[in-house]
């Protein structure tokens, strides 16, 4: 069973507890997650991970199928207690350094290692769903820097000319922090559908939510938020700005 509390600031808190009940939390706005599993032990190493698929429409008939590639980026980004970026985890197909924009390239690994992008997949399941995640950021909680107080992640649509519609265009996307690697699901604790959630019509980016340290533990926030913008760019100054505290 899950009990929810109520901490110190009056948030309420939603307690793992894996061994005694199987299903997936599902994320609210607003939910918070305290990363400790019934026995007391602190959930350490997860991953955070999207499930979606490419757009296949049947012509006439059914004979023939084309598929609409989909191409989603899970990022994250590292603040300090300051709410400075002092860290970033996004494709490395982003080259804003060259662009000079103010912004750096991306990478998959962060400087501490504590965290590990697979990859960016640029076309999501060809053939209807797998059950596997097609970006994911697997997290040690025990190897990130002191330095690093809190872990917004975010999602995009890459605005691409293969699909230029929104969240709701696309056939399923899901997210969820899991236990396990990232080819084998060991145990769901907590999962958001992104395709069909109301507020994620219209939209192309969404602020999915953020680690963050209180009194030395580790707590999971889900913001939820989901916004039009166009480019990760958007997102990454929105986030910088509005999410680094
Ligand atoms: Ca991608
Ligand atoms: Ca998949």
């Amino acid at each position: 069973m899950r009990t929810a509390t109520r901490c110190m600031d009056g948030d309420s808190i939603t307690n793992l507890d894996q061994k005694t009940d199987s299903m997936a939390i599902n994320l609210e706005k607003g939910q918070r997650i305290n990363l400790e599993k019934s026995n007391g032990s602190k959930l350490t190493n997860f991953c955070v991970g999207c499930n979606w698929g490419a757009i296949i429409k049947k012509s006439f008939f059914g004979l023939v199928n084309n598929t609409v590639d989909v191409d989603l980026d899970l990022s994250c980004l590292m603040f300090d207690v300051d709410g400075n970026p002092i860290d970033h985890i996004y494709s490395p197909l982003y080259r804003f350094g060259d662009k000079k924009i103010g912004l750096p390239n991306g990478k998959l690994d962060s400087l501490d290692r504590a965290l590990h992008h697979t990859g960016d997949d640029l076309q999501g399941d060809q053939n209807g769903d797998d059950g596997l995640d097609n970006e994911i950021i697997t997290v040690d909680l025990n190897r990130v820097n002191d330095r690093v107080n809190q872990i917004v992640f975010f999602l995009n649509i890459y605005n691409n000319e293969d699909y230029a519609g929104d969240f709701s265009g696309i056939p399923y996307a899901s997210i969820r922090m899991y236990e396990g690697t990232p080819t084998r699901v060991n145990e769901v604790f907590a999962q958001y559908d992104v395709a069909t959630k109301t507020e994620c019509v219209g939209k192309r980016g969404l602020v999915m939510g953020k680690l963050y340290r209180r009194n030395g533990e580790w707590k999971f926030a889900a913001l939820g938020d989901a916004f039009e913008d166009r480019s990760i760019v958007n997102t990454i100054v929105r986030v910088i700005k509005d999410y680094s505290k």
